[in-house]
């Protein structure tokens, strides 16, 4: 890799002996959950990944230098550090980040970029960013990287803070084939249906490892959105999240938050708004996420 990434041991073990191996991002570490809860979560998802079967690679800039696969305390660094000297990396910041020597967490774009680089396919996440509500031209990166780079990302769909029904059709008109994991709904996030359909509903991992190996068989440049439910017992109330997420938009507008800094902000006002309820909610898909991405990506390890 030239020297452009600095791998963990195990994580090259595993991708030089073509093992299963999926990626982690890091912005939802440094931007999305609050100390002590990322660190917890940045853990736990690790544990799902192998519980589902493959190697975790968190993926994170330290110090200019793009790590793939973090020790537990370059996790802590990460998680500890304040949200204004982490650089939050999509696209557009890596080289940004890199030059100027910074740290930086990756968004679903960023580790999307990065995962490709190192020839990882299966990157877990919670939610995939989005159009946003009221700001039909403030849509994430996310959605374009979707279009153009081949990884599968297993995610609970767009994050309902966000206009789901623009989003998906952002998906569309990028060519990005959204899967439901056992669904024929894409979930909404905190709670398991949207009321927009899924172009495709599986129910194995195997299912998921067949339509990689196709795409890849055409040599197609795009990447796949695998959506999973957040768990029943742990769904939350889809009435009571809507109206967090209401107030918290109004109230970020009235402050004129945007751009980068919008889905931080809305994502802990609504964790404060709702007492830490949709924060359960949040770990808990984060870390299913996490074990059904191992199971995917053990499944193309042995196809
Ligand atoms: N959704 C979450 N938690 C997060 C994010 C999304 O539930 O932390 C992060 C992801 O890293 C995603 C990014 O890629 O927010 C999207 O930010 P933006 O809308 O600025 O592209
Ligand atoms: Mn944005």
């Amino acid at each position: 890799m030239n020297g452009k990434i600095e791998f963990h041991t195990n994580v090259q073990k595993a991708l030089i002996e073509k093992k299963a191996v999926v990626a982690l991002e890091s912005t939802v570490i440094s931007h999305g959950l609050p100390y002590p809860e990322n660190v917890e979560t940045a853990l736990n998802m690790e544990k799902a990944v192998r519980y589902g079967g493959a190697i975790p690679a968190t993926i994170a800039i330290l110090r200019g230098r793009i790590h793939v696969g973090l020790t537990p305390d370059q996790l802590e660094y990460l998680a500890t550090r304040p949200m204004a000297q982490v650089r939050k990396c999509s696209r557009r910041d890596l080289p940004l980040a890199l030059a100027r020597q910074e740290d930086g967490a990756t968004t679903v774009a960023g580790t999307m970029i990065v995962a490709h680089l190192a020839g990882i396919e299966i990157f877990a996440t919670g939610g995939i960013g989005g159009v946003h509500r009221g700001h039909p031209f403030d849509v994430s990166a996310d959605l374009a990287e979707l279009g153009r780079t081949p990884v599968t990302v297993v995610s609970s769909g767009a994050k309902s803070i966000l206009d789901l029904a623009s989003t998906r059709e952002v998906l569309e008109t990028n060519g990005v084939p959204v899967i439901g994991y056992g669904t024929d709904e894409m979930p909404a996030f905190y709670s398991r249906s949207s009321g927009l359909s899924v172009d495709v509903r599986v129910d194995s991992a195997e299912e998921v490892a067949t339509i990689i190996i196709a795409r890849q068989s055409l040599d197609l440049q795009v990447g796949l959105l695998v959506t999973v439910p957040v768990p029943k017992a742990d769904e939350f109330d889809p009435a009571e999240a809507e109206e967090a997420i209401t107030q918290a938009t109004q109230e970020a507008d009235e402050a004129a938050i945007h751009g980068p800094a919008s889905t931080p902000w809305l994502l802990r006002r609504v964790s404060e708004l709702t007492d830490g309820r949709s924060l359960k909610a949040n770990l808990a898909l984060l870390r299913n996420n996490g074990r059904v991405a191992g199971k995917i990506a053990a499944a193309l390890a042995n196809a």
